[in-house]
């Protein structure tokens, strides 16, 4: 990097970007000529040694610092199930990875928002000072909210950033953003898209993030736990929030029971789950997408065998009467029947009659994963789920009835008495400065419909019984999310992306939407910054405190300033901080929770004591709660939030929406493709699932090196192959193998198992892309993003959530020159430009 100082006039490169005036004081930047030491605060953790008490997605940890570096992960004592992923944390801070200093990208440095964008992607940046990064930015921001207006800039998108009160990236954005200008927002998310939607018609609420009923009270009463596409071992260990473990507790007590006897556990999965593999229990080996009709057919038998709770389906439900003829096959001549349920999901018929017997037999808690709702047709799972429950009649009884949140957020803890920290908040009161017209566009899109927006302006798309026409977006904003690794069809993203004009990134991590990205701005990690968090998700077991680690490494800076000092390119850097300092702010989301606290009667100490003792505080525990209770107890007074305040097993508002992939009543549809016989699988048979992974949280931890190396095959990420399918292939266990469909091709490294059915296979979520020639569309990822070979479909036209999990796939023994993986080392950075000359300076 040439170290020359940019004290220039910039009339120049104004005229290549089409920007507005800038003076030239403002685009110095003395950062890279100071040494980071030397612009640090006084309070400077750069000579540090010792031992700081934080906390992470990943669970609370002491990190050992010596002489300003940490070296050391030890997990929190109170932490009685650690993640081994707290490991890969510290790696985060200092991995080959991190994004070091503001960079813009080659072609749109030199052409602006006029760039050639087909050059995204090929990772070529140069390094600006902070203050011209921000400028491009602000001027960009500016450019658009007057050229188009607020439809054309998308900042909505959210995603799972870092834990903390204060520093929230997302928060960040929200408010910095918006007191600048409306932007087009995004509805739903991709974890539980079709779900969140479908079930407040069904059930009243969304009942994914909810608390479940206490696990104390499951282990009590229940005799049979159906785990329906749900492994919370695997997915317990992260948390939104700081997990405090807590559940694992619990899962050792099941399994305690399993083995007397005393609990049978039956795992729906076509895998066996790490969940099975703790706690013990029988799997029915369903085929991927085809949980429906093996419902449909649970429920046929409970109606032909008089096995259903009547009582309760008068009482508490609406629409059985609808739905019966459909079983019956009275509507279309399909009779539900576990023959012909046999034939599409692969499950014996006489294995599907035991399976409704046993759940009929006794009190059974069906606990039902997110994974079945994000695939084509999502919703009729998470529907006909809530029937096969209503049918039994167990809902809001102390181990029976569904829950669809058991492997998140520490639920089946029990809840504390203590109070909630709220955080600092995404808006100010202050009207923006632009607020112009939508020009008949929806002022928002369905989150995971957001590369079709991008692709199709104008185009119009049925969702939730409204009509959304996709606005024509030139800048997209980018902070605590990833979506070159979140969003599906990798390849279709790189060729719609290249209508976007500037793409803004902020991250900590150099991740391929960094590539993808025009102005990139380094973030600091967590660890780099002060903050507050609660400890324990659904358990609220208490508040840690999360003091800084180390000090930020190379010129990253906190959200809180990147977007202080966007906000003071248009006068309102006073209306973000709201004149607080992070410190300030920090101490008032604590003594808020201190304030509610005494009304609770939960005693807190001073913040300074806090922050400066222990700095962390446990809650006095809670009592033990079981979910729909009160609605089972006095359904008239505590009615469910749907239209008739009774389970809806027939929807009256979601039929009259008339749509044909989602109507009246949970139904069987066939996929565009599907595995064991279904569509396509005659070229591609394998199912390929892309499920969360067992040792990063998405993408992050990825770029965590030696964490990395722990699972890594052949320094890919792994592919699980069944052991027949591995063998007609030729394949074995540390081979290279290349995991390919009519979308794309990844090579990944094989581990072959038998915990896998034949014809499924899994490439975890999050693996990072990687191309052998970044920016072209069906080049090879050299690492193993699934992302390539999935599908961006709507789930349905109700939700028109994310199809990630109905994807097809082939795999063959790579044989071809072995490519280095591309994905973990940053940019390509062209040093022989000045930013502010750059047509002169370049050939
Ligand atoms: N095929 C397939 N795709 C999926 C899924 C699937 O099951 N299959 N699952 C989907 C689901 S459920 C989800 S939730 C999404 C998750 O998708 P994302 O939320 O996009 O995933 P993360 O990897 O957590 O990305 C968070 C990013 O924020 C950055 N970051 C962390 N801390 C900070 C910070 O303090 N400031 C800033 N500015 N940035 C920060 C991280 O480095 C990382 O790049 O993926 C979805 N994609
Ligand atoms: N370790 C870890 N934990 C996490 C996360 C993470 O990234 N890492 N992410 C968190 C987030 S944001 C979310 S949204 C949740 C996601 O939570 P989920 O979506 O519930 O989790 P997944 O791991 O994707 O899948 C759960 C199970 O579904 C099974 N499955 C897949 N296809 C089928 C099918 O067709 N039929 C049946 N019956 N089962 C099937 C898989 O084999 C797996 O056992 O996890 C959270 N927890
Ligand atoms: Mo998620």
């Amino acid at each position: 990097m040439a170290t020359q100082v940019f004290n220039k006039g910039v009339s120049r490169r104004r005229f290549l970007s089409g920007m507005v005036a800038v003076s030239a004081a403002s685009v110095v930047g003395t950062s890279l000529l100071a040494p980071r030491k030397a612009m640090a605060a006084a309070e400077t953790k750069a000579n540090f040694t010792g031992e700081v008490l934080s906390g992470s997605h990943w669970g609370a940890f002491r990190a050992k610092v010596v002489d300003g570096v940490w070296v050391e992960t030890v997990p929190f004592e109170k932490d009685k199930h650690p993640t081994t992923m707290i490991q890969g944390v510290r790696e985060v801070v200092y991995n080959p990875a991190r994004v070091k200093y503001p960079m813009v990208r080659l072609d749109w440095l030199k052409h602006g928002y006029k760039s050639d964008t087909s050059q995204r992607g090929d990772n070529r940046f140069v390094r600006v000072p902070w203050s011209q990064a921000l400028d491009f930015f602000y001027y960009e921001m500016e450019r658009v909210q007057n050229s188009y207006g607020p439809s054309a800039l998308y900042a909505g998108h959210t995603g799972w950033q870092s834990v903390g009160k204060l520093h929230n990236a997302g928060t960040m954005m929200k408010r910095g953003i918006g007191l600048h200008g409306t932007t087009l927002a995004k509805m739903g998310d991709y974890s539980t898209g079709a779900a969140q939607v479908v079930l407040p018609y069904v059930a009243g609420a969304m009942e994914v993030y909810e608390q479940q009923t206490s696990w104390p009270l499951v282990l009590e009463h229940a005799d049979t736990i159906v785990m329906w596409g749900s492994d919370p071992i695997k997915n317990l260990q992260v948390g939104w929030l700081v997990p405090d473990h807590s559940p694992y507790a619990y899962y050792d007590q099941l399994a305690e029971k399993v083995k007397n006897g005393d609990i049978k556990v039956i795992y729906v999965d076509p895998v066996v789950s790490s969940t099975q593999k703790a706690v013990g229990g029988e799997q029915v080996r369903v085929n991927p997408q085809t949980d429906v009709p093996l419902m449909l057919a649970i429920a046929h038998t409970l109606y032909t065998e008089n096995l259903y709770n009547k009582e309760f389906i008068a009482d508490y439900t609406t629409g059985f009467d609808k739905f019966l003829p459909y079983l019956l096959g009275k509507t279309d001549g399909v009779e539900k029947t576990p023959e012909w349920a046999e034939k599409i999901c692969g499950v014996k018929a006489d294995e599907i009659r035991a399976l409704a017997r046993q759940m009929a037999s006794g009190r059974t808690q069906i606990i039902g994963g997110w994974c079945l709702q994000r695939m084509q047709h999502g919703e009729q799972y998470a529907w006909m789920l809530v029937v096969v429950a209503a049918m039994l009649g167990q809902i809001g009884l102390p181990g029976g009835g569904f829950g669809f949140g058991w492997h998140y957020n520490d639920a089946g803890s029990i809840t504390s008495n203590g109070p909630l920290m709220s955080g600092f908040s995404g808006v100010t009161g202050m009207e923006p400065i632009h607020k112009g017209s939508f020009k008949g566009y929806s002022t928002f899109i369905p989150v995971a419909r957001f590369v079709d927006c991008i692709e199709n302006p104008g185009q119009t798309i049925k969702y939730n019984g409204q009509t959304i026409k996709f606005p024509e977006m030139k800048m997209a904003i980018f902070s605590g999310n990833n979506p070159f690794h979140h969003h599906q069809d990798r390849n279709k993203m790189i060729k719609v992306w290249r209508k976007l004009e500037t793409v803004v990134s902020i991250d900590h991590q150099w991740t391929a939407t960094c590539r993808f990205s025009d102005i990139v701005l380094p973030a600091t990690t967590t660890h780099e910054r002060d903050d507050i968090e609660q400890y324990g998700n659904h358990s609220n077991a208490g508040i840690i405190a999360m003091p800084k680690v180390v000090e930020p490494m190379y010129e990253a800076k906190d959200d809180f300033e990147i977007f202080r000092e966007l906000c003071g390119r248009f006068g309102r850097e006073e209306a973000f901080t709201g004149g607080k300092t992070q410190m300030e702010i920090i101490e008032e989301i604590y003594n808020g929770a201190r304030l509610q606290g005494r009304g609770l009667g939960v005693r807190m100490p001073n913040f300074k004591k806090f922050w400066e003792g222990e700095g962390f505080i446990e809650f006095p525990e809670g009592t033990e709660w079981v979910r729909h209770e009160s609605f089972r107890k006095e359904p008239d007074l505590e009615p469910l939030g749907t239209a008739s305040g009774l389970i809806e097993i027939y929807c009256k508002t979601i039929a009259d929406m008339g749509y044909d992939d989602c109507q009246g009543h949970p139904m069987w549809f066939e996929k565009t493709e599907r595995s064991h016989g279904g569509p396509r699988s005659d070229k591609f048979p394998i199912n390929l699932q892309s499920t969360h992974p067992k040792n990063r949280l998405h993408s992050q931890l990825c770029s965590s090196t030696e964490h990395r190396a722990t699972y890594a095959v052949a320094d890919r990420e792994p592919v699980y192959i069944n052991t027949q399918d591995a063998k007609a292939r030729g394949i074995k266990s540390g081979d290279i193998v290349r995991v390919f469909n009519d979308r794309g091709q990844v090579l990944a490294g094989a581990v072959v198992t038998d915990d896998y059915m034949s014809g499924v296979c899994r490439i975890h979520e999050g693996a990072w892309y990687s191309p052998l020639e970044g920016g072209k569309p069906g080049t090879l990822c050299t690492y193993g993003d699934p992302n390539v070979l999935t599908q961006d479909i709507g789930s349905s036209k109700l939700a028109q959530a994310t199809s990630a999990a109905s994807a097809l796939v082939e795999i063959e023994k790579y044989t071809g020159p072995v490519p280095a993986v591309t994905g973990f080392h940053g940019p390509t950075e062209i040093t022989s430009i000045n930013p502010l000359f750059p047509a002169m300076d370049i050939a």
